[in-house]
């Protein structure tokens, strides 16, 4: 099965992993240095012991690839995972009037009637997003995160840097290449920045007409977010392989600080007590090649067969 990587990571976190306290003050068990391998010829590895929501990793990997960093484009595809940092500039401005949202995070799951608030100014200033594009210029933009490291790397003369074009490049002309890497970790953006990139660097391999990709995760919430790490960048994977004419090797997920969460213990026992169904298999659109072309529609999981969502609380 497929995902019996992800599985076997889980359990050795749970079994052998050190108990430690973390940023978020939620606590921790984690083990440093964990890889996982996925063979994507055997199929695509979206979980099925937790149905995981693959529109969402479709858009957002779309959006990386467009070089896009405004939220607009997520929100156009009903996608909120990035909603709390635009909203957070957007509080934090001269112009916002409303009721303070200092700590919204942390506030929002302690007190239900604060929660309430909350989720009404999140939602009128995500409607004012998709309506007002002034307003989406100003408090859309996320800066320097990846669709800006990927595509528009700034030099310090001023001009850009393709990363993903110069990679597919190197890939077609110079497939032996040991050089062939996209890096989003920039010492001098990380002090200032809200959220270090997670996913630091990605190395690509070509051997027997196959490619395959390594990813360095600084840091993975195995339970609610590697799930979707592990599909994007399958995802990535396979679209690069397509557009240089090779077939998909594996994916091999490589992680810093692999934890789970205190208040994800009780979800990770019922995952691992179910049974894992056979992986479903990725659908690209025959006619697409160029990773640029592709639309939300040319990209599908088929016969995808899953249990049900467990929820879980997110760590903020
Ligand atoms: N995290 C992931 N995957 C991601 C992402 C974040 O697992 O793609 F963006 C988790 C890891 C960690 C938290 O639990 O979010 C980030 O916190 P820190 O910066 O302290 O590592």
């Amino acid at each position: 099965v497929l995902e019996q990587a992800y599985l076997d990571l889980l359990k050795k976190i749970m079994t052998e992993g050190n108990d430690k306290s973390d940023r978020t003050g939620t606590g921790t068990r984690s083990l440093f240095g964990a890889q996982m391998r996925f063979d994507l010829s055997q199929g695509f590895p979206l979980l099925t012991t937790k149905k995981v929501p693959f529109g969402l990793i479709k858009s957002e990997l779309l959006w990386f690839l467009r070089g896009d960093t405004n939220i607009k484009f997520l929100l156009e595809h009903n996608n909120h995972i990035w909603d709390e940092w635009a909203f957070k500039n957007w509080i934090e401005s001269d112009e916002y009037q409303g009721p303070d949202m200092t700590d919204f995070g942390l506030r929002s799951q302690a007190d239900p009637e604060f929660k309430e608030q909350y989720k009404q100014e999140l939602d009128q200033f995500t409607q004012k997003i998709l309506e007002d594009d002034d307003f989406a210029q100003k408090y859309g933009n996320l800066g320097d995160v990846y669709g800006a490291q990927w595509r528009r790397w700034q030099k310090r003369e001023g001009s850009f840097i393709d990363q993903i074009a110069q990679v597919i490049d190197q890939i077609k002309h110079h497939p032996d290449s040991r050089r062939m890497i996209v890096t989003a970790w920039n010492p001098e953006d990380v002090p200032t920045s809200a959220l270090p990139p997670c996913h630091v660097l990605f190395q690509f391999y070509v051997a027997d007409n196959h490619l395959s990709l390594q990813l360095y995760q600084r840091s993975g919430d195995m339970f609610l977010g590697v799930p979707f790490n592990i599909a994007s960048y399958s995802l990535l994977l396979s679209l690069i392989a397509k557009e240089c004419n090779l077939e998909v090797g594996e994916f091999i997920h490589t992680i810093g600080d692999a934890h789970i969460y205190k208040n994800h213990f009780n979800q990770v026992e019922e995952l691992l007590s179910r049974k894992p169904y056979d992986s479903p298999s990725l659908w690209l659109n025959p006619a697409k090649k160029d990773i640029n072309d592709y639309e939300m529609t040319d990209i599908k999981v088929k016969d995808y067969q899953h249990h049900g969502v467990i929820k879980a609380p997110v760590a903020v």
